[in-house]
């Protein structure tokens, strides 16, 4: 079973799109254990973005990723980091096929409305960047049978 950290960034929060990104991630079967709306400091974005520092849109992430606030979750399954990758759909919104969270919601990368946890060091690193232990919950749904083979 994995783990992995998905973010609704900020314009996906400013368009009301948190609702139907976490619609998609629960249909899939997907199973949130955790969840919390934060205003993300200079400090934890240059933490959660350091693989990015030194790029030429290093400072544009930086400033869009802390200008509003964003919803961080865990969400937990099988194959679950590249579900989630794959739900999301590519980096580059113009790239990303219908379908897809970017693809369906997005233009620019700039503003590709959903951060998901690009393999599993990754998100061995990034869950608690945002969440204690104690704030992800384990808990047992009881329609994990016809979910989980
Ligand atoms: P992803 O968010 O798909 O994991 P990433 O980790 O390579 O993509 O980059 C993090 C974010 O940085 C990405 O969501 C949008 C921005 N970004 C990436 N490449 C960019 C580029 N070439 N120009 C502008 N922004 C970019
Ligand atoms: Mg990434």
């Amino acid at each position: 079973m994995e783990r992995t950290l998905v973010m609704v960034k900020p314009d996906g929060v400013q368009r009301g799109l948190v609702g139907p990104v976490i619609s998609r991630l629960e249909a899939r079967g997907l199973k949130l254990v955790g969840l919390k709306l934060v205003r993300i400091s200079r400090e934890l974005a240059s933490r959660h973005y350091a693989v990015h520092q030194g790029k030429p849109f290093y400072e544009p992430l930086l400033a869009y990723i802390t200008s509003s606030p964003v919803v961080v979750m865990v969400w937990e399954g099988s194959h679950a980091i590249a579900v989630v990758r794959n739900t999301m759909g590519v980096t580059r919104p113009d790239e990303a096929a219908p379908g897809t969270i970017r693809g369906d919601y997005a233009l620019d990368v700039g503003r590709n409305i959903v951060h998901g946890s690009d393999g599993s060091e990754t998100a061995t690193f990034e869950i608690p960047l945002f969440f204690r232990e104690d704030e992800l919950i384990a808990w047992d749904r009881s329609v994990d049978p016809w979910i989980l083979e």
